[in-house]
């Protein structure tokens, strides 16, 4: 670790030598909610040294069917927000406004891919999540049951979690582009009994097979009792009896009420798996009050949501961005939220701005890898559509690079529209460090500063703080509404990922440097997780697909610097003596891998060795294999063997 923590990221070098500021602009801020640095330092400093306070405050956003007695219970690592309470989140999200003034206001707009829209009301949503909560009642889920969430992004999709929650049932969303193996084990892991799945999804003008997946994935998960699908596609699938039901038969039998269940402020609201430094991805498990309040005030504030607002996250439903800033944070606004199924280049690669146009529009939430695809397809795609309704732009899952936030700010924002680069996990639930946009002005590169409530601090290994100017660990030294309370089924492995680096302190796995200023800069992961895409995926899970390989002896994955997706994937792979190695066996172990875990884990590269360079403790030497991906001159595969042994010994003592 200690040799690690100190590398910085070549590609984000010149992040170091920014110096553009963008205060907000006065327009922005005038209407803002937070209109000040000094409103935002007074709130923050309150939101530290009297936090009970600020959060028994802010919790009043909520509507609570019993009111809570304690704010916070901490025992590190385990903390238990707004204790004694008890409300629901569907009802949070949807009954309050169908209630009230926003009943005709519109809740969701959907786009498909192929082109059609439907769009939802407040009061429509609230009488559709009610018959759906009614459908999984009807397979028998109730408070507790764990269900899991395999579709493509569409109101259905939304209505699924919010029936789940709406029953006190934990969803567990597994996002469409996972294989069934992967499904199959995030099922088994979080003891699944239903599933919600539908026919097939569109993507890039083809259709994904989601319920042929399914069933592969539910063959080897003897738990999973029921499959409800929905048909999207119209497709032919087959249907087995007594398992599989479609979801709009259901829908027909049942009736459009069903009341919220009170569930107590620490009740599992969902499992969402991540990927962390072992072959198997974690759960991790976020509970009801915390979590509503944190992506609830981080929408409001970060995003400046107002009543007009019409506001798009790209995210799909499967990652923690589309729980939190798709479907949550959004909806316990009242705010519409905007969906859209398919891929940002299809038919053409303005469809985004042609959906920015036509729907209206004004904050837009996506990822640097997103922003450098549009860099890269061309302005004049973008230049066709006026963007006018746009008034804030945010980005998410990755460092951007200042020229990006440069070309997002220019040919998306025209100038006009403030950024906000969000920094936050899976783990944290809701936005950690991000500018408040009225309030802080932004530099291109940086996460700026803490969000209300959220003390982060950069420090060495051994925990102690490391002068502004220096990189080092980025750790969080209170406990935040919104935390991970702990990984599915292995409360050990909880402590031990994110509590025991740096005792005390909650662990986030990323570099990151303050400047002069205060502002955070990310410098991407410290241990073995890439980001590929903004895609978390752990380099220990890839090799474990590989090395299920007959072929293949031993695997390594690191990455590399890509200009377009941050990172790449190259395996160093060693195999079966005899083995003939080429192109064929090296595109072969990509699909291997994209079938094994899904397309977004399949190698940019597959280099193979005679034997992987180690050292005398047995540990692969990760740092000397990255360094080879990234300066090595050989493009594409590589299909002639690598000794290592000499670079090896030479290396072996820096390692150690
Ligand atoms: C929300 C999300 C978390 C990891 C995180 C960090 C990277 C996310 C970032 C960022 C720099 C940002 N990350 N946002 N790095 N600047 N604005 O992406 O969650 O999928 O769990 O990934 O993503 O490395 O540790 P998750």
């Amino acid at each position: 670790m200690a040799a690690e923590t100190t590398s910085v990221p070549s590609s984000f070098t010149s992040s170091l030598r920014e110096d553009r500021i963008f205060p907000p602009p006065a327009e922005f801020a005038s209407q803002a909610s937070i209109r000040s640095r000094e409103q935002y330092d007074a709130l923050y400093r309150r939101s530290i040294e009297d936090s009970d306070a600020f959060w028994a405050e802010q919790a009043q956003l909520l509507d609570w069917f019993q009111p809570f007695h304690t704010v916070l219970e901490w025992n590190v690592p385990h903390a238990k927000w707004f204790t004694g309470g008890t409300l629901n989140l569907c009802y949070n999200a949807v009954d309050r406004h169908a209630k009230g003034a926003r009943a005709s206001k519109t809740a969701l707009i959907w786009e498909g891919e192929p082109g059609e829209v439907r769009s939802l009301t407040y009061e429509e949503l609230h009488i559709e999540v009610q018959r759906f909560a009614n459908v999984l009642k009807n397979l028998g889920v109730k408070k507790g049951d764990r269900v899991a969430i395999y579709m493509g992004v569409s109101p259905e999709i939304v209505l699924a979690v919010l029936a789940c929650a709406r029953l006190g049932a934990v969803h567990n969303v597994v996002f469409g582009g996972f294989a069934a193996h992967a499904l199959a084990d995030r099922m088994a892991d979080s003891e699944c009994r239903v599933l919600i799945t539908q026919d097939a999804g569109f993507r890039r003008g083809q259709e994904v097979p989601l319920k042929s997946i399914a069933d592969e994935a539910v063959e080897r998960t003897p738990g999973v009792e029921h499959v409800l699908v929905y048909r999207r596609c119209g497709r032919e699938v087959p249907m087995k009896e007594g398992r599989d039901h479609w979801l709009h038969e259901e829908l027909a039998k049942v009736s459009s009420e069903c009341p919220a269940e009170p569930m107590d402020s620490e009740d599992p609201l969902f499992i969402l798996y991540t990927s962390g430094t072992t072959g198997k991805p974690k759960g991790l498990v976020h509970t009801t009050a915390g979590y509503g309040l944190g992506t609830m005030l981080t929408s409001k504030y970060i995003f400046d949501l107002q009543e007009q607002d019409v506001y798009w996250c790209t995210a799909d439903v499967g990652w923690i961005t589309g729980h939190s800033y798709v479907v949550y944070g959004p909806l316990l606004n009242g705010a519409t939220a905007l969906l859209y199924e398919g891929a940002p280049n299809w038919p053409e690669v303005d469809r985004f701005w042609d959906i920015v146009d036509r729907h209206k529009v004004s904050i837009f939430y996506t990822a640097p890898t997103a922003i450098r695809a549009f860099m890269k397809w061309g302005a004049e795609h973008v230049r066709k559509h006026s963007l006018s309704t746009l008034r804030l732009l945010g980005t998410v899952g990755e460092p951007i690079n200042p020229e990006a936030w440069m070309w997002y700010h220019r040919e998306i924002g025209h100038e006009r529209c403030p950024i906000v680069d969000t920094w936050w996990q899976t783990e944290t639930g809701s936005i950690m460090i991000a500018p408040i946009p009225g309030a802080v002005a932004t530099k291109p590169g940086s996460a700026t500063l803490p969000f209300f409530g959220v003390l982060p601090e950069i420090v060495t290994k051994e925990g102690e703080p490391v002068p502004p100017g220096h990189g080092g660990l980025l750790v969080i030294r209170k406990p935040w509404p919104a935390m991970a309370r702990t990984i599915y089924g292995n409360p050990d492995r909880y402590q031990a990922a994110y509590w025991s680096e740096i005792p005390g302190s909650y662990f986030t796995g990323d570099g990151a440097r303050r400047d002069e200023d205060g502002y955070f800069w990310l410098m991407g992961r410290v241990d073995d997780v890439l980001n590929v895409s903004g895609h978390r995926l752990g380099t220990m899970e890839i090799e474990s697909a590989l090395v299920a390989h007959t072929k293949v002896t031993e695997a390594a994955i690191v990455g590399r610097p890509d200009d377009l997706k941050g990172e790449g994937i190259v395996a160093f792979v060693s195999v079966v003596d005899g083995t003939e190695v080429d192109k064929s066996l090296a595109d072969e172990l990509k699909k291997f891998v994209a079938k094994e875990i899904g397309a977004l884990a399949r190698p940019d590269e597959i280099r193979f060795t005679q034997a992987l360079p180690k050292t005398r403790s047995g540990k692969i030497m990760r740092r000397l294999l990255r360094e080879l991906a990234a300066t090595g001159d050989v493009k594409g595969d590589t299909t002639t063997l690598e000794d290592f042994s000499v670079v090896a010994k030479l290396k072996e003592k820096d390692e150690e």
